[in-house]
């Protein structure tokens, strides 16, 4: 007999996955993956647009990473809730401790759910957690072939965040190469150029949040 342990694993975790985003949903509440590599700015991009938000739409946060505390105490300087999970070495978050940390929220008034992911453009893609849709964010400084050669991260986004833009001219990161990679891997992905530093394209990115509210 062959045990197909990973297959088992994404059963079960879907079937997770499914409950959560059956439950936000009924409590009207949208939730965003937000995925990409270590240090491409997924912290400070929330950080910079919670603040902007429209004030009546609350939002809280689940900080994945493989140790400390150190993204949710950023993010609970903004004033919303956040929820901080330590993977202890795994590379990405799953249903299982989405549920956890879920516990910890209380959700009243809440209308936007951001869970920040663990810092990495492989594993966090493979496993669904039962959120609305997937935010990619990927800095100028990792090279325009990253959609190319990390397919499955990019597949699936539905927003790209093309981050740190104001570096843009220090490096070689060509916005052709990279817009014609996003075309053959996801070709309906929208695509923002943003600077969390200068809130270059913050407006934009406002109106994507918002357009998606239940
Ligand atoms: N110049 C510039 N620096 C940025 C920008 N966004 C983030 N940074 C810097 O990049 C570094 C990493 O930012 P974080 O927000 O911690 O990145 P992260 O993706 O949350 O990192 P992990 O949680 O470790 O995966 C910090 O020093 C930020 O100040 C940007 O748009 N421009
Ligand atoms: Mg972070």
């Amino acid at each position: 007999m062959k045990i197909n342990v990973m297959s088992d694993i994404l059963k079960a975790n879907d079937l997770l996955a499914q409950g959560i985003r059956k439950e936000l949903e009924g409590r009207g509440i949208v939730s965003w993956n937000i995925m990409g590599s270590p240090g491409s700015g997924k912290t400070l991009i929330l950080e910079h647009l919670i603040p902007l938000l429209p004030p009546h739409v609350k939002s809280a946060v689940v900080e994945g990473d493989l140790a400390t505390s150190k993204d949710a105490e950023r993010i609970a300087k903004t004033g919303v809730q956040s929820m901080q999970i330590n993977t202890n070495g795994a590379c990405h978050l799953d249903a299982a401790m989405l549920r956890s940390a879920l516990s910890g929220i209380n959700f009243d008034g809440i209308s936007i759910l951001f869970i920040e992911n663990v810092g990495n453009l492989v594993c966090p893609s493979g496993f669904d957690l039962g959120e609305n849709g997937r935010i990619i964010v990927l800095s100028v400084t990792e090279g325009d072939d990253k959609p190319e050669k990390y397919p499955s991260m990019f597949r699936t986004a539905d927003l790209v965040l093309l981050n740190k833009i104001d570096l843009q001219k220090q490096t070689d990161f060509n916005i052709g190469r990279f817009s014609e990679g996003m075309k053959k891997i996801n070709p309906d992905a929208k695509i923002l150029k943003v600077s969390a530093v200068n809130e270059t394209g913050f407006a934009q990115l406002v109106q994507w949040v918002v357009d998606r509210l239940p």
